[in-house]
């Protein structure tokens, strides 16, 4: 659907610097990732956003993709343009975008 781009959900082969917080539960749950982007549109209907992000270590590299997002309410005061800062959870069948920080 929306996540060709991506290449699904293999597991990354290096993870040594993801920033995770330590704790015994991480093994087989979803895992999240921070990402750093650009707005390029807003789908208050998906809910989804499509952002043009950077790097992001150990899940993809720099892309313009579209992302599905937990709760439409997290495009409240996000605008095309804006720098933000988002929270990606990776779960078994596709990804989300579960939190967006406007950057100063
Ligand atoms: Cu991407």
């Amino acid at each position: 659907m929306l996540l060709a781009a991506c290449g699904g959900n293999k597991a990354p082969a290096t993870q040594s610097s993801s920033p995770t917080p330590s704790g015994p539960a991480a093994a087989v749950q979803s895992n999240s990732y921070h990402g750093v982007g650009v707005v390029k549109s807003l789908n208050p209907k998906g809910p989804a956003i499509e952002i043009d992000h950077g790097d992001i270590e150990g899940l993809m590299p720099a892309m313009q993709m579209e992302f599905p997002v937990t709760d439409a309410n997290l495009l409240n005061g996000i605008a095309v343009n804006d720098r933000i800062d988002f929270t990606i959870e990776n779960g078994p069948s596709e990804m989300k975008v579960t939190a967006i920080k406007k950057k100063e």
